[in-house]
């Protein structure tokens, strides 16, 4: 009897310091039958061309570091890494130079996969797209981002990467790089509101070179045992930085759309990828859908609606909410647009600037396929008095203006 007792006092006891704990403590791969998806806006995007490479070929770059001690900390088995600039190489530096060797006690992370490809942004269209009358397309001179297919200083900043535990089924990954805005049926093309034509903002000509997407958008499948899912990714454009005539406002409706048609069964035969391959999600596939969205359900400058696209799609289950206790805390200190918000502050994942606005918003989303299967999830966003906000602190921040939202769903067998 007493042996029993003393096992489960000792049970109880290791329950209590697994809760104690930041999701931190346990080893990733293979964790009590789940697999741990996360999106992180980790701001390794740098202000030059090549500036990432020589950050990261150094183990001497505090922020790189403090986000992969975030990275450490949650441990997912597979994570979307937002605004990285596009560099093969930078690329493998951050996995070996950061990733693979332990920061301030947190074990080292191994991913043995990982993806890169490269991104609309920055890359010059050769048109006036923001209408100031003057085409540039010379990189770093004034106006230039604002004429590229994406915003961005030089090609391919402000792009994505993912790391993986599980295999990556590179000849069946798809890219939408190339997909054209005009090709969507309904898009929301911008109008000129100085002329009576609608949707007129851009050109024909502009139309027939413009893409949907500002960064990239891909699928891809991984391998989780004998299961695959698919892995959709993508870092729609702030709604902001435009005019009444509200281009990146509905771009970043269409380009958080374009999931919401790809895994609707019957609704993606429109999409084509950059190989010429049409169509969307096979019906009945597992799919997590990942990134920094950019648009909060209710506050923020986004189209209403838009992240509704997703959130009450019948094909995700978005019933599971990631939350922190930091943000919380940090809507109630800031104060300013905070006070105003309508959504739970609670579920905010990125800190932004709070007078006049657009205050904390949630903008980071990870959304599994209905009957996935959610175990669990959260937002690493540690309270002020957490040692661990050290690494998410406050502006100017050491990591990123974002933070990382993590979701455990089932492995399957
Ligand atoms: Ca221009
Ligand atoms: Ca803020
Ligand atoms: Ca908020």
């Amino acid at each position: 009897m007493s042996i029993r007792i003393r096992g489960l006092r000792m049970a109880i006891a290791v329950l209590l310091v697994a809760a104690a704990l930041p999701a931190a403590s346990a080893e990733a791969h293979g964790r009590g039958g789940s697999v741990r998806f996360a999106t992180f806006n980790a701001s390794l995007n740098r202000g030059a061309e090549g500036a990432l490479r020589a950050d990261l070929s150094t183990p001497n770059n505090a922020q790189a570091a403090t986000v992969a001690e975030i990275i450490q900390r949650v441990r997912p088995d597979v994570v979307l890494i937002n605004e990285f600039d596009f560099d093969p190489e930078a690329a493998r530096l951050f996995r070996d130079n950061y990733l693979s060797v332990g920061h301030n006690g947190a074990a080292p992370i191994t991913y043995p996969y990982h993806f890169i490809a490269p991104s609309n942004t920055g890359v010059a269209s050769g048109f006036d797209l923001n209408n100031d009358g003057r085409v540039v397309t010379t990189p770093g001179a004034a106006g230039y981002g604002d004429d590229a297919l994406g915003f961005g200083a030089f090609p391919g900043q402000f792009g994505m990467v993912v790391y993986s535990k599980y295999p990556i089924k590179r000849h069946d990954v798809r890219t939408f790089q190339r997909f054209r805005w005009k090709d969507m049926p309904g898009a929301l093309l911008p109008d000129d509101p100085a002329t009576a034509a609608p949707g007129d903002f851009y050109s024909p000509a502009e139309l027939a070179a413009f893409r949907l997407s500002s960064k990239s958008h891909w699928d891809l499948p991984i391998e989780v045992g004998k299961r695959t899912v698919h892995f959709l990714v993508s870092h729609p454009t702030p709604p902001v930085f435009d005019g009444a005539e509200d281009r990146n406002g509905r771009r970043n409706f269409d380009e958080i759309r374009f999931w919401a048609d790809y895994i609707r069964p019957g609704h993606g035969r429109y999409i084509y990828d950059d190989k010429g391959h049409r169509g969307g999600l096979r019906p009945g596939s597992s799919f997590v859908i990942a990134g920094d969205l950019n648009s909060d359900p209710l506050d923020g400058d986004s189209i209403p609606g838009s992240a509704q696209l997703l959130l009450e799609n019948h094909w995700v289950d978005a019933s599971f909410r990631p939350k922190s206790a930091g943000a919380a805390e940090a809507a109630a200190l800031q104060g300013g647009a905070n006070a105003t918000h309508r959504s739970d502050p609670s579920r905010d994942t990125a800190d932004f600037a709070d007078v006049p606005g657009p205050g904390n918003l949630r903008a980071d989303y990870v959304l599994p396929s209905r009957g996935l299967g959610v175990h669990g999830g959260g937002v690493f966003w540690p309270v002020s008095t957490d040692p661990l906000s050290r690494l998410t602190g406050t502006f100017p921040f050491p990591s990123s203006d974002h933070r990382l939202v993590w979701l455990d769903v089932a492995r399957g067998r």
